[in-house]
């Protein structure tokens, strides 16, 4: 079938107020750069018009500028799902001139085929290559396209020319079958393919394909601070004894890893030791540290959704992409966040919070309780069903203003039942094996900054008895200290007893 180029501003004159996307990729990578652009573009003058305009996107993750940057500044989202990590669309969101739900990554593509979300109108997908019987080459993230290409009505192509046809073999896409049909997931090791090296789509259902070309704009990692390098070797540090222990096998497990700096820093961290074996990843995303242990020979191979790498990593993969070809997987989400596939493989997980409490809750997504910061994520799918979860997050932020271990989150995205390990700049605690008092106590000893560890202790004695000794009248009463004075150390629990 002869596609129909078209600009992306045609593209656009297509769409109509309250039309559902389902986009390609995961982070920036695979995310389209074009059509959205031009819908925000086009949006922003009905607005002028007095018109109403907004269009609701599903994604498989974050995305960039093009997409969730420019549809927030020109106030032109409406419904968003399932993660997010843009300034302009994080006011939209805590302002409620956006409505997002936080979803885990893995349901995300289920969730949207049992048609909890409604219809979807255009599939956008961002492609290295395209067959005219429909077999679609994807770049450099998969993310939920499989599932968005299936349900929508219309499509749109990015051709992106920035990426190379020998991406071909760097993708497993498979589209799940739903219930009562589905069957299991046969990956038993990180490496297993299962899927189709394409995506197949209906041809008669591309509207357009629109050119682009342009790498994925992700920005290269600063180096480590003291505080990021110290919370990664205390994680690798816990690690090796683990594996000195005998509790994790000789072959060492796959590992997760989460987004940032810290996240980053551990991968650096776990690359210079010499004691513990190489190892996979089975993970959603893989940075620029990633690269490096592949080429090094101490990660051997990567199951991912995406390849978040730098601009600069990205020419470097594309000019050495023989090297990495058999070495990085990019799958859909609903498989590389697979409670199924990860509780088999026995993942070591391991991500960042935003603060955690006394006895062993997390907080990663709502700043002080109310505003949201990014989203779950897909922390929830690999903490609850890992082999090991580990948390991490400095003791303290904003100069020793906010204590990160608190007496109770202020927002619970993960329990005290799956959270295994939390470690700061301080140092780790294993919650593993302890009742509630043994965790507070675990966690105050030794995570906590040693501004807040008497505050800390001071709240554990306030309780009257219980299991979990909280007192409901003081458990925020660090949070309240710092919105009514700009420091959690004025938290003065006599207030309430
Ligand atoms: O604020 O931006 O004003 O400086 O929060 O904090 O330390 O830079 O954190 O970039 O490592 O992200 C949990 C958000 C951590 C991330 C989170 C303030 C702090 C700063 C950011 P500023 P940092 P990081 C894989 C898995 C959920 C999803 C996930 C995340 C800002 O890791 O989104 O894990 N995780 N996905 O000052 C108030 C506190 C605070 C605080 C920090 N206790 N109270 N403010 N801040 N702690 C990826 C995917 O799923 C795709």
């Amino acid at each position: 079938m002869a596609f129909n180029f078209i600009t992306a501003e045609e593209a656009a004159a297509m769409i109509k107020h309250d039309d559902t996307f389902g986009l390609s990729g995961f982070t920036a990578p695979g995310t389209p750069k074009a059509v959205l652009e031009a819908v925000a573009k086009r949006a922003e003058k009905a607005h002028e018009n007095g018109e109403e305009f907004k269009v609701n996107v599903f994604t498989g993750a974050s995305t960039n500028d093009h997409v969730d940057g420019i549809l927030a500044r020109t106030n032109t989202m409406g419904r968003r799902a399932p993660y997010q990590n843009t300034p302009d669309l994080r006011k939209r969101i805590n302002c409620h001139d956006a409505h997002y739900f936080d979803r885990h990554l893995s349901e995300m593509a289920q969730e949207t085929r049992y048609g909890f979300y409604g219809n979807i109108d255009y599939a956008v997908i961002e492609a290295a290559d395209i067959t005219p019987d429909g077999e679609v080459l994807l770049g450099t993230g998969v993310g939920n396209v499989p599932t968005y290409a299936h349900m929508a009505d219309k499509i749109f192509i990015e051709l992106n020319e920035k990426l190379p046809k020998s991406l071909y073999g760097m993708h497993d896409v498979i589209l799940l079958q739903d219930p009562p049909y589905r069957r299991e997931i046969p990956i038993f090791h990180a490496n297993d393919r299962i899927g189709s090296p394409v995506l197949k789509i209906d041809p008669n259902k591309v509207v357009g394909i629109i050119k682009t070309n342009s790498y994925d704009g992700v920005k290269p990692f600063t180096e480590p601070d003291a505080v990021s390098k110290q919370i990664g070797s205390n994680v690798v540090g816990f690690l090796l004894s683990e594996y000195r222990k005998g509790r994790l096998p000789k072959e060492f497990l796959p590992l997760q890893s989460g987004v940032g700096n810290v996240a980053n820093a551990v991968l650096y961290d776990l690359g210079e030791s010499t004691e513990l074996p190489s190892f996979m990843m089975y993970t959603e995303v893989v940075q620029d540290a990633v690269l490096e242990l592949i080429k090094k020979g101490k990660c051997t191979f990567a199951s991912t959704c995406s390849m978040t790498f730098s601009d600069k990593t990205e020419e470097e993969l594309f000019g050495n992409i023989d090297f990495f070809h058999d070495k990085i997987l990019m799958r859909p989400a609903e498989i590389s966040n697979n409670p199924e596939v990860i509780r088999r493989l026995g993942v070591i997980a391991m991500n960042t919070a935003l603060e955690a409490d006394i006895f062993g809750c997390v907080n990663s997504t709502h700043v002080l309780g109310t505003r949201m910061m990014n989203g779950i994520g897909g922390s929830g799918d690999f903490t609850r069903n890992a082999y090991i979860s580990i948390f991490s997050c400095p003791s303290i932020t904003k100069e020793g203003m906010i204590s990160n271990i608190v007496p109770m989150v202020a927002h619970p995205d993960h329990s005290e039942h799956s959270v295994d390990i939390l470690v700061t700049d301080q140092g780790v605690a294993d919650l593993r094996g302890k009742d509630p008092v043994q965790r507070a106590q675990a966690i105050i000893e030794n995570c906590a900054h040693p501004f807040y560890k008497e505050i800390l202790w001071d709240y554990l004695k306030l309780g009257k008895g219980g299991q979990t000794p909280h007192s409901l009248a003081a458990a925020f009463a660090m949070h309240v200290a710092f919105s009514e004075t700009g420091d959690m150390r004025n938290a003065d629990f006599s207030r309430y007893c």
